[in-house]
């Protein structure tokens, strides 16, 4: 075989296996929903007006439960998700809506994040149940067991119809108050 043509069969060699060793990447070939998180997270903070207050999966557990059944338009599934209503924890750990709270709460957001730094903003209005339809809630079970592959605490809104804003392995909901 000449030098050249056997060049040529190496270079096709090359490419054809090359193209067969293409790793799928998440979303693409591989399931779309492991989780496997890098960051987990067993406990959250809430940090209302400079107040931290750390609660663990128990103590979120210990307050009354709301449960609360979504559909997730990636699974294609409804999923039924059980927490503390996330008003239940501003109203213990910071601030109840009432008359002398209530500018403040319609000029608060609320900055929830994951363990990996993900956050998406909220805001204060849309999860009190006084003024805004929908439950936001600080979830650490679904469909009567753990939460699995989503860690151990997780924030879902009943009024979004994109899972993107429900925080995997929330550690941290801050409230912000804009002047
Ligand atoms: N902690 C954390 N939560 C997150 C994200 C993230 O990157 N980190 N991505 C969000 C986005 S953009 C989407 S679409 C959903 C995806 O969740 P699913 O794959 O369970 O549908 O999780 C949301 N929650
Ligand atoms: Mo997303």
């Amino acid at each position: 075989m000449k030098p050249i043509r056997f060049a040529g069969y190496l270079a096709i060699a090359v490419i054809l296996g090359g193209s067969l060793c293409v790793i799928p990447a998440r979303g693409q070939g591989m399931t779309e929903h492991a989780h496997t998180e890098a960051a987990l997270s067993t406990s959250l903070t809430l940090v209302i007006d400079g107040k931290a207050t750390t609660l663990s999966v128990t103590e979120l557990q210990a307050m009354p439960q709301k449960t609360i059944t979504v559909h997730n338009p990636h699974t294609k599934m409804d999923e039924s998700y059980t927490g503390v209503e996330l008003s239940d924890l501003l109203a213990k750990y910071g601030v109840a809506l009432d008359k002398t709270t209530q500018r403040k709460i319609l000029r608060s957001y609320l900055r929830v994040e994951g363990a990996d730094h993900y956050f998406v903003l909220y805001s204060a209005a849309e999860v009190e149940g006084e003024i805004h339809n929908g439950d936001v809630i600080v979830a650490t079970g679904m469909n009567g067991g753990g939460l699995g592959e989503d860690g151990a605490i997780k924030l879902v809104a009943s009024q979004d119809k994109k899972p993107m804003r429900w925080v995997r392995n929330v550690t941290k909901i801050t409230l912000v108050t804009v002047d």
